[in-house]
């Protein structure tokens, strides 16, 4: 079988011959931003809404985005299609690009664009009908005033320890708290519980904006489900009817036991449920064509 492209400023080439320098600050500093996007049954789901915060995410930092968005768009789309997939992983990377060993983002003058295309199924296997095991970690998300975590930035390393905790607690996801003890965010997901009818997740201010989430949310609003946004803690969680986090990778996913409290019945809830059939419906049937 040969090797799938991956686009790399410009260019496809092999999977084997798609490198980098190793004075790029993406690699050095993890100075960059990137989008984790997918594609069900041909169509891109919510290509426009990952291209508008990976732009925001850009400006943010700093960083020139040697593309236009609709360039950006078609690079994407000509990645999936020089790989023939339907039923994609999809990774736009934006690195600040080569420059001396020093910090100085101006030393460095040409971003290094790449998109990596995967074929790609459920994330989480049986789990979608078991739940998730969550444990909340030690480890806090990254403080909003020093590395804000609306930034889908190359630096994932706050994530990276709450997964190392998450395993070695024999848990499937972590949950972080923010430094106030608020409910911030799964390490790649958004959290949400129920809660006598009534749907609850956090404001974004303390993790990052999903696009997952923000699907949730029109669906439970869709569907006249009571809904908050509003801060949560501990005690919300451990005392909810049900739970589920939301992410491109996660979809939406239940959590069924947290660090040792069994949510509900100790099986999926019945809105929950219903959220992930919903979902199902709508990535299964829209989203940008990748083919005529
Ligand atoms: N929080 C964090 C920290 C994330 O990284 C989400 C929430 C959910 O956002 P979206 O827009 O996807 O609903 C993410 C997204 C991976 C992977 O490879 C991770 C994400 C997305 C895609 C793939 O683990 N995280």
């Amino acid at each position: 079988m040969s090797e799938l492209l991956v686009y790399l400023n410009g260019e496809f080439v092999p999977e084997s011959e798609a490198k980098i320098s190793v004075f790029d600050h993406g690699f050095l500093y993890g100075d960059g931003v990137f989008e984790g996007i997918r594609a069900y049954n041909g169509k891109v789901f919510k290509l426009d809404e990952h291209l508008d915060r990976m732009y925001d995410c850009a400006k943010v930092i700093k960083l020139k985005i040697p593309l236009s968005k609709e360039e950006f768009k078609e690079a994407i789309l000509e990645t999936l299609r020089k790989n023939n997939l339907r039923d994609a992983y999809i990774r736009p990377i934006v690195t600040r690009g080569i420059g001396d060993l020093g910090l100085n983002p101006d030393i460095c003058t040409n971003s290094n664009v790449i998109i990596i295309t995967k074929p790609w199924g459920a994330m989480y296997g049986n789990l979608y009908e078991k739940g998730l095991k969550a444990i909340t970690v030690t480890i806090r998300r990254n403080a909003i005033d020093s590395l804000p975590p609306n930034i889908k930035s190359l630096n994932y390393l706050n994530n990276i320890l709450a997964k190392i905790e998450a395993n070695a607690k024999g848990g499937d996801e972590a949950i972080f708290l923010d430094h106030n003890g608020y409910v911030s965010e799964g390490s790649g997901d958004n959290v949400f519980i129920v809660k006598n009818g009534v749907v609850y997740t956090p404001p974004t201010l303390n993790n990052l904006r999903g696009i997952t989430r923000a699907v949730t949310i029109e669906i439970i609003e869709r569907l006249g489900i009571p809904f908050k946004e509003v801060n949560l803690g501990l005690f919300d969680l451990y005392s909810a009817d049900e739970m589920f986090v939301t992410g491109t990778a996660a979809e939406i996913c239940p959590i069924t036991i947290i660090d040792g409290r069994i949510i509900g019945n100790g099986k999926p809830g019945e809105i929950t449920k219903k959220l992930m059939q919903e979902f199902r419906k709508i990535v299964d049937n829209e989203g940008t064509p990748i083919y005529d």
